[in-house]
């Protein structure tokens, strides 16, 4: 009877388990071998912050593949700690995703900063949610990790990531870490960008081409305008041979340094499993947290925002998609980068109960107006349901304020967030973004972060 060799089936009605199996079999189909691409056809190589989120999705199909998944993209890390956000496949054509490994040239560009000589990578980062996956996939299956060595093997490395990012990309001076690039956000094109960039002059379209408008709706992803402002920024940073020093872009992100809090406190966990003192970087993750609110709390609207390093004091600007932006310190855009620290443990209590206030409020009408959280302010003159980052709602963004909701004990929200991101994910065949009001699917399908987020909301 071959049924023994199934994987054991969730606890819930069939509902779910269609759900559990359809997840299953986006990740089964956007495995590689080594690691899992984000989607076939938009995205055909590993990308860093995707790998955390499918890692913790996958613990509960294969804990060996979750690590492996993790090993993978760490083993592509560059010697000054850096983990890069694109490990690139030899064997997939250079025009099926732009900017491609000869656009980064890491192994030359990157050589002073350590990058591999092997792998090809991009030179930029993403939102290091790295160790809180190693932690969880090291939960799923304590035994398989510890004869693997599995977490006495990545925590040097994931330490040296945060190091990178502590020590290299502390431009604001005050403990946080800045982005030097929208895309290292993971948020590419929110209207929190709109400012910053509005003082970076655009390569000219003709020096690149858009491989994502192959795949991808052309109103549905960032504008020609939005590239070419990305490309003289990575084109720049590479050209400095990726040194950090303080460029023309630099912000303080809420949702990127609560990850990096998060996985600070994971990092601890890990320590303390390895047999090493964990007060430390307890401490340090909460003396990272009261400088998150110090720099990047606003009281008056109930939530957090961005911080732009360059630009306080700064002129008003034109920008030509949202209008007039803001000269400088913080940028006002509500989007939900700014809720994401709902994550955190040892956030203030008033602030915690003034961003879930904000959540179910008219601006994101979470459990009201809207199916699921949008990426952007329902009122706000930039929204735009159907464009990337600019209004769609995303199932990583719902996944962490679903686990902020249950941490701060509004266990109702939670429930009913949770299940608007199971049914939608399965409506929408696990889109990568959904029209936040109706739930119609946007951008690939069968996209890999929102099956995986999926299995670990159903367990
Ligand atoms: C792009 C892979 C990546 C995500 C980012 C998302 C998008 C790449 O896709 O960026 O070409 O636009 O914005 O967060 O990691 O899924």
């Amino acid at each position: 009877d071959t049924a023994v060799y199934d994987p054991a089936a969730p606890p819930g009605p069939p509902h779910l388990r269609a759900v559990h199996d359809g997840a299953v079999e986006v990740l089964e189909s956007n495995w590689t071998g080594t690691s899992t691409v984000p989607s076939r056809r938009l995205y055909p190589h590993q990308w860093s912050w995707d790998s955390a989120f499918v890692a913790i999705g996958l613990r509960h199909v294969s804990p060996l593949r979750a690590q492996t998944e993790l090993e993978t993209l760490l083993a592509a890390q560059w010697g000054d700690g850096r983990v890069p956000h694109i490990v690139f496949n030899p064997s997939v054509p250079l025009d099926a995703y732009f900017p491609s490994p000869d656009f980064w040239r890491s192994s030359t560009a990157g050589r002073a900063a350590g990058a591999p000589r092997t792998v090809q990578t991009s030179g930029i980062v993403q939102p290091p949610v790295h160790a809180l996956a190693a932690w969880l996939v090291h939960r799923a299956d304590p035994g398989l990790s510890r004869a693997r060595g599995f977490l006495a093997r990545v925590y040097p490395q994931l330490a040296a990531w945060h190091r990178y990012l502590l020590h290299r990309r502390d431009h604001g001076g005050a403990g946080l870490v800045s982005v030097v690039h929208p895309w290292e956000q993971g948020m590419d094109n929110a209207p929190s960008w709109d400012a910053p960039l509005a003082r970076v002059a655009p390569a000219p379209a003709r020096s690149f081409r858009r491989a994502d408008l192959d795949h991808g709706a052309a109103e549905d992803r960032p504008t020609d305008l939005d590239y070419g402002r990305y490309v003289r920024l990575a084109t720049d940073y590479r050209d400095s041979g990726y040194a950090d020093a303080r460029g023309d872009f630099a912000v303080e992100d809420p949702s990127f340094n609560a990850l990096l809090i998060a996985s600070e406190h994971a990092l601890a966990r890990i320590a303390r499993e390895l047999g090493a003192t964990a007060t430390a970087r307890h401490a340090r993750a909460e003396r990272l947290t009261a400088a998150l609110v110090e720099r990047l709390w606003d009281p008056a609207e109930g939530m957090f925002f961005c911080r732009d390093v360059h630009g306080s004091g700064g002129p008003v600007r034109e920008h030509a998609v949202s209008g007039l932006v803001h000269g400088g310190g913080l940028i006002r855009e509500r989007g939900v980068s700014g809720l994401v620290p709902l994550l955190l443990p040892d956030l203030p209590r008033e602030v915690a109960a003034a961003v879930v206030r904000t959540l179910r409020g008219p601006h994101f009408g979470c459990g009201t107006t809207t199916r699921l959280v949008p990426s952007y302010d329902l009122l706000g003159e930039a929204f735009d349901p159907h464009r990337y980052w600019r209004g769609p709602a995303w199932f990583n963004t719902a996944w962490l304020l679903e686990r902020g909701l249950r941490l701060h004990g509004h266990l109702a929200d939670a429930d009913a967030l949770r299940r608007a991101a199971l049914d939608t994910a399965l409506t929408s065949d696990f889109a990568e973004y959904v029209d936040p009001y109706t739930g119609e699917a946007c951008g690939a399908t069968g996209f890999s972060w929102t099956a995986a987020l999926t299995l670990d909301l159903l367990h």
